[in-house]
């Protein structure tokens, strides 16, 4: 009846005001993943409604970025319209808060705590980057449907406690293969996207391979204009103007993700060789290549001409990059020289150093006399990995075996390669990276898992051998071992159908997990 007379806001306001009366919750059983660190559950509720608003630090950089990020995809959700850093709302209450702080319990980057009571959401952290993680918690706890019967409005109950959370490992990532098929930037974003709600912080990008060469250089214009146009299988390929790269990266930036570039050498050159002669080494004639064997190519390790091109290479694409990595590959290089690989590898070491970034490289890479700069990341070999403890390096963990999402899950799998194993969804998620084949924590920057695009050539290609094996590799890399238990996880596994099919994510739909 006041709204005839008073307006629409004051009216609700008064219906707002009614104690709205919650069925018990329980904060630790709800279904996040990955599992944060320590939960305690008060069981009570938090109306997220349309008197809902959102508050940040304002001066803090990054932080009403991830303020409005939160309203964006609560809107995606809910069709709320939940305003963010707005002065004069009248009548709001139920205000989600996303603060500064240095005064956590952690200290450390991506350390972020919650206090959801039946008032107030407060998300507290250090860091933008934190309150970013932080925030894909709170998605997680908005419930799929609104419950009508609590209010005359819709109310999405979020239960009531206190989070507190840090990730075990500071390099959390996938890589995907866009050599050997190419995918758009639309494409890379929507990955982007299912990462960032896992908590992903690194995307890998294989840019280069025998079958395409998928990124611009400037300087070498051929390298896109010749061998952006093939892939495996003989379909058309293409390639990511230095623009389209810049869009990627300021995209995974936003979702607080490094995007990690890679330049395969000196194998997997063979698009290389094919716009540029003059780089080949293996002493054949180079043809475009759309097969999918390894270890027939690789760059003339001993021309200064090919240093030359792979400076401009580094630059140019280092120039666009902001994170600290820069991959240079260096796996399956047969047809190499075993003292030409290790000399190619130290040479090319300093030139990813003098153009500022940190060198990633396949694990065979530990041969060469590498600095401690350098990150192996662990494959195939136990051998080159406990080369890397003795070398004192810290490296990424990727053991094809367990780590690559390009295995089948079965033998019926309808994507993928099996030379490694079956990766089925319990296996991809029963191990330790924290003591893994004997390497001590103190050695592991962190976990990733790759997708290699042999068998994939679209989005639900993709879709299907990442999902849901990506969700479990996130947990690996956030969640302690104390918190991980694969009776629990595939339970929460489970619940993630919801969110996977709004986002039409064409997962596979592994028969060891019920499935909601
Ligand atoms: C091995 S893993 C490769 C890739 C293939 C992959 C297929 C690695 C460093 N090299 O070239 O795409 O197997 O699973």
């Amino acid at each position: 009846f006041c709204c005839v007379f008073v307006g629409f806001l004051s009216c609700a306001d008064d219906r707002k005001k009614r104690v709205l009366n919650f069925p018990e919750t329980d904060l630790a059983l709800e279904n996040m993943i990955p599992k944060p660190m320590k939960i305690i559950a008060t069981h009570g509720g938090f109306a997220l409604d349309e008197f809902t608003a959102i508050y940040t630090s304002e001066n803090a950089s990054g932080f009403p970025e991830v303020g409005q990020f939160l309203a964006d995809k609560i809107d995606a959700k809910t069709s709320l319209d939940i305003p963010v850093n707005v002065a004069e709302v009248p009548h709001r209450e139920g205000i989600i808060y996303i603060n500064q702080s240095d005064s956590l319990e952690l200290d450390a980057p991506e350390a972020y705590q919650l206090y959801i009571t039946a008032d107030s959401v407060i998300l507290n952290s250090n860091t933008a980057e934190g309150a970013f993680r932080g925030v894909q918690t709170i998605r997680q706890l908005i419930p799929e449907k609104s419950n009508d019967t609590l209010a005359e409005y819709k109310v999405w109950t979020i239960p009531t406690g206190k989070i507190i959370d840090n990730p075990v490992f500071e390099y959390r990532g996938t890589m995907l293969d866009v050599a050997r098929h190419f995918f758009s930037v639309e494409e890379v974003k929507r990955y982007i996207d299912l990462l960032a709600y896992y908590k992903y912080n690194v995307l890998h990008l294989h840019l280069t391979d025998d079958q395409g060469w998928r990124i611009e250089i400037k300087s070498w214009p051929k390298l896109t204009e010749v061998s952006g146009g093939t892939e495996v299988g003989g379909g058309e390929g293409g390639f990511y103007t230095q623009e389209d790269y810049r869009e990627i990266v300021d995209y995974a930036a936003k979702h607080h993700i490094t995007i990690v570039p890679e330049v395969d050498m000196p194998g997997h050159t063979n698009a290389a060789s094919v716009a540029y002669p003059f780089l080949n080494g293996n002493g054949k004639k180079v043809e475009p290549y759309e097969g999918i064997e390894v270890g027939f190519s690789t760059f003339d390790t001993r021309k200064d001409t090919v240093y030359a091109f792979l400076d401009d290479v580094i630059r140019e694409i280092s120039e666009m990059t902001p994170g600290p990595y820069f991959h240079a590959g260096g796996d399956e290089s047969h047809a190499t020289k075993k003292e030409d690989f290790n000399y190619f590898v130290e040479r090319v070491q300093k030139i990813v150093n003098k153009h500022g970034k940190r060198m990633i490289g396949w694990d065979e890479i530990v041969t060469a006399d590498i600095d401690s700069t350098a990150i192996p990341q662990y494959w195939s070999s136990g051998d080159n990995a406990q080369i890397a403890v003795k070398k004192g390096l810290k490296m990424i963990l990727s053991p094809a075996k367990k780590a690559y999402l390009d295995m089948q899950y079965d033998s019926l799998s309808k994507h993928g390669l099996h030379w490694a194993a079956y990766v089925p969804v319990d296996s991809a998620y029963v191990w330790n990276p924290e003591s893994y084949e004997g390497i001590p924590m103190e050695n592991i920057l962190g976990i990733e898992a790759p997708l290699w695009s042999e068998t994939i050539e679209n989005f639900d290609e993709i879709s299907y051998l990442a999902f849901p094996r990506a969700i479990g590799y996130s947990e690996l890399g956030w969640s302690t071992p104390e918190n991980r238990d694969w009776e629990d996880y595939r339970k929460r596994l489970a619940n993630q159908a919801p969110f996977l099919d709004r986002m039409d994510v064409t997962y596979y739909p592994s028969p060891l997990i019920d499935w909601q």
